[in-house]
């Protein structure tokens, strides 16, 4: 025995004693109603857990939603469910409560309960979250000397109301565990630490003070701050991030228990982003690494992301979020995600006993190999994570005398010391494809096609609020609409304009953010915007004017407020300054200029999204291609129970509203590095519409073609097996949402190649797998598939096989 496994016994025997005091002392809470913890775990009702959580937000799906996308959570083998609570939808204005439709938290939370889960309730309520000014409501920034998120009176004030007035509401109703309800941990405040610096000695005071009452609110049930090391006792840091099980694991108090509050399967994504992915294998390597060094819970940020509907998002953040979770926008199983966590959630529960009860020791296998091994001396309980960090190289190690396969960044998970039943990098999930089919009653005409309705540029005399310069935007909208207009005109000489007619002089505008359309004497010269990174933008393009009066009108608008970052109540945007270049004599600096503004577009203040709005005003023959132009048209929902979305491939920019309801903001026209939208499927769910005449209204800010716009189903019944027979002697299909297997469309055992939609037969192929899968597979929900050559009379000796399974099925929804 060497000298380093000496010492390592000799630590293991020193946890050994520790971690049996902590033992006991669970044993204690036995049949005690609440949530306590120590340095393993979370002790729920007296009993230790391993948690396994996702993140589903309540005002991103529907009431509608809801139950189904919980029941996937758990099938998905989830034990609890995690929000945060959304100030700003409860709390529009001051004291105006709204907890209904979307808004509805003890619904989903009882929801949440009804199907035996756990719920943690991240009440902030400053959420980030990529939501609209990080759930604060507007009117807490117009309250006099406020500053957020600081040793500040008002702040605290409101921030404390808002705290009891959520603690109450869940009080009342019995949700925390301490009552017999689901809820086991609450969150105050939000990643604090990426800020703290700036408020200085005001931050660290805060941050006590905000621990001190929240654990004031008895709950029953502790609280956590993430990414925060300074938490106040008792309040537990968590860890948030991509790689928690790498270096940090948040833990700041050695008898507070290693959470893991938000670890993201993929990355939202904002306008002008290309797509983006988090593979299942990485996933499932990092929470298995959190889980092999003393992680007891571990939350997917999103589970489900689902829809910014409205104006809910943050600056530039996509409509769809995080669509690339387990489940995606619409509540669908993404395969092979959903299916490869679910593996290794099971495969965890395997090894409970001995990750909850066990001594943890470390065990180098060779370089970027090493077994984490937990064991329970004296009995048979015993689980092994054998780890291969490096990020290339498959390689073979030997643990306690067996010789074991263990592909490049992969973990294997052996619940028994012995049988690997999950391997991080090898998926034996099915996969899926995702597809979009047009609506035939959705699109059909009726008659009565796109009408429209053109918005004014008003011009500096219809305007209302005046100033000696341009006004900051968000002060005016409050948050009441993206758009403030701003105008002014201006008087030019003869003289003053350029002789030759094909030189035009240039309108400058500089902008704080985040996009404008500017029009001059009532035609539109362009538009500009900036990014997440970097909101402010310059806009600079040639113009026509005229001798005597000009106007200058543009269009200042905000994608979503900030949610990120110190001193979001100081933040600015809207147009800064403003001059005409080119001119004889010179460039006219019009920022000092008398300007006047209109919150507003003229259709929002008429409500004309709406069915009895939409009488206030003249619709005429749609045109395509105009600039600020509403066009509403009525459609039949489509049949069937598949979600629903709607293609703006052939639009610009703007809002989409369904008998009233916004499902919130499109840009197509904004393309990503790779030429294309980042987002052009807009999801309507089913709940928004009934079976026939429903109003669909769109604002259109640019110009693009309403004729192109499509109602579509969206599908994921393409669903593939692709299992190599070394690794796993079984393939299952099985479809979703009481779906069955109408058809095989593909099948190759040997080495095919390609991806579940795009699947190929290699240079090894065999004919008879058809019959035998369509045997197998054909009318049923699910079906089980042998993975060798022989069940398929392949040729195993066939040159380059990989005994490769790879089966492509159609599910489609029972008949009657
Ligand atoms: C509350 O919110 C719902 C949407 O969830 C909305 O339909 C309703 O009008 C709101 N109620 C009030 C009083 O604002
Ligand atoms: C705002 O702050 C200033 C300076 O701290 C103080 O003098 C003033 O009384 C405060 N006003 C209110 C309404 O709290
Ligand atoms: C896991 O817990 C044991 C016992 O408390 C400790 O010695 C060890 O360092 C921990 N491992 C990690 C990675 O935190
Ligand atoms: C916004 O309005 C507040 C008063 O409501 C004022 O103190 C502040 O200076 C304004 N900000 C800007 C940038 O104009
Ligand atoms: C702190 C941290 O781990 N951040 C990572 C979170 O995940 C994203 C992608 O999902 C990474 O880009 C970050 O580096």
């Amino acid at each position: 025995m060497s000298c380093s496994t000496c010492r390592l016994c000799a630590q293991s025997l020193l946890l050994l004693v520790l971690l049996s005091a902590a033992a006991v002392s669970a044993h204690t809470h036995d049949k005690v109603k609440g949530v306590s913890y120590d340095g393993r775990s979370l002790i729920i009702n007296g009993r230790r857990e391993l948690l396994f959580s996702g993140s589903i937000h309540y005002p991103r799906s529907t009431p509608e939603m809801w139950p189904d996308i919980i029941a996937k959570a758990k099938r998905g083998g989830l034990n609890a469910i995690q929000t945060y609570v959304f100030w700003n939808v409860h709390e529009p204005q001051p004291g105006q409560l709204n907890f209904s439709g979307r808004r509805d938290l003890v619904k989903f939370i009882k929801l949440v309960h009804q199907q035996g889960l756990y719920a943690t309730l991240r009440i902030g309520p400053f959420i980030e979250a990529e939501w609209n000014f990080g759930g604060f409501p507007f009117w807490l920034k117009e309250i006099k000397n406020i500053t957020f998120r600081s040793d500040n009176e008002p702040f605290k004030h409101h921030m404390k109301k808002f705290a009891e007035m959520i603690v109450k509401m869940m009080k009342d109703e019995k949700l925390f565990a301490s009552q017999g309800g689901p809820i086991i941990l609450s969150q105050i405040e939000n990643e604090y630490n990426n800020v703290a610096l700036a408020y200085e000695e005001e931050g660290k005071n805060y941050v006590q003070w905000a621990g001190k009452m929240a654990v004031g609110l008895e709950t029953g049930v502790p609280w956590v701050m993430c990414k925060q090391t300074d938490a106040p006792d008792p309040v537990i840091s968590s860890c948030n991030g991509r790689n928690c099980g790498d270096t940090f694991t948040g833990q700041n108090k050695p008898n507070k228990p290693i959470l893991w509050t938000e670890n993201w399967t993929a990355q939202y994504r904002v306008f002008g982003d290309p797509p983006s992915q988090r593979s299942a294998e990485d996933l499932a390597y990092a929470v298995a690494l959190f889980f092999s060094k003393n992680g007891t819970l571990v939350n997917y940020y999103m589970y489900h992301g689902g829809t910014n509907f409205g104006r809910t998002s943050s600056s530039f953040v996509t409509t769809r979020y995080y669509d690339e979770a387990p489940l995606d926008e619409y509540g669908l199983l993404k395969e092979p995600k959903w299916g490869h966590i679910k593996d290794l959630h099971s495969a965890l529960k395997l090894c409970r006993k001995a990750l909850l009860w066990g001594t943890p020791t470390v065990q180098s296998l060779g370089q970027d190999l090493e077994a984490r091994v937990y064991e329970k001396p004296g009995s048979d309980v015993c689980a092994a994570f054998l780890v291969n960090k490096n990020p290339r190289v498959d390689t073979t190690v030997v643990f306690r005398g067996v010789a074991y396969v263990l592909p490049h960044h992969s973990i294997s998970i052996l619940p028994n010391c012995k049988t690997v039943v999950i391997n991080t990098q090898r998926v034996n999930a099915q996969h899926s494809a995702r597809t979009y089919h047009v609506s035939k009653e959705a699109n059909k005409k009726h008659g009565h096609g796109w009408k429209m309705y053109q918005e004014a540029v008003p011009t500096f005399s219809r305007t209302s609020i005046r100033a000696n310069g341009p006004m900051e935007l968000m002060n005016l909208t409050k948050d009441t609409t993206d758009y403030l207009w701003y105008s002014t005109s201006f008087n030019l000489e003869k003289d003053d304009l350029p002789r030759r007619q094909d030189i035009r002089p240039v309108v400058q505008i500089s902008s704080l953010g985040h996009a404008l359309h500017a029009f001059v004497n009532d035609v539109y010269i362009g538009s500009g915007h900036g990014t997440k990174i970097d909101k402010s933008f310059s806009f600079a393009k040639p113009a026509t004017l005229k001798p005597g009066t000009n106007h200058i009108s543009i269009l200042g608008m905000t994608v979503g407020l900030p949610d990120s970052g110190a001193f979001l109540e100081k933040r600015v945007a809207g147009v800064h300054r403003v001059a005409v270049q080119g001119l004889n004599t010179g460039t006219l600096d019009l920022s000092a200029n008398k300007w006047g503004h209109q919150v507003g577009m003229v259709g929002e203040k008429l409500r004309i999204y709406t069915q009895h709005g939409s009488h206030r005003v003249q619709w005429s023959a749609a045109k395509k291609g105009t600039p600020l132009t509403w066009y509403k048209r009525y459609f039949d929902a489509p049949h069937g129970e598949d979600p629903v979305a709607i293609d703006m491939s052939s639009m610009g920019k703007g809002m989409v509203w369904v008998n009233g309801q916004s499902i919130g903001r499109y840009w197509v026209s904004y393309l990503s590095p790779f030429g294309l939208p980042s987002q052009s499927m807009y999801h309507i769910p089913r709940s928004f519409m009934k079976p026939s005449g429903n109003l669909m209204v769109v604002l259109e800010e640019t110009g693009g073609n309403p004729e192109g716009i499509a109602v579509v189903t969206v599908r994921r019944d393409n669903i593939c097996a692709i299992v190599t027979g070394d690794v796993k002697p079984k393939a299952r299909l099985r479809c979703a949402d009481s779906k069955i297997i109408r058809s095989i469309a593909f099948v190759s055992f040997g080495n095919p190649t390609g991806s579940c939609g795009q699947l190929a037969a290699g240079s090894c192929h065999s004919p008879a797998a058809m019959a035998v899968v369509e045997k197998a597979c054909v009318g049923k929900t699910s079906c089980e598939l042998p993975v060798s050559p022989e069940a398929y009379a392949a040729d195993a000796s066939c040159a380059g096989t990989t005994n490769t399974l790879a089966v492509q099925a159609k599910c489609v929804r029972k008949k009657g």
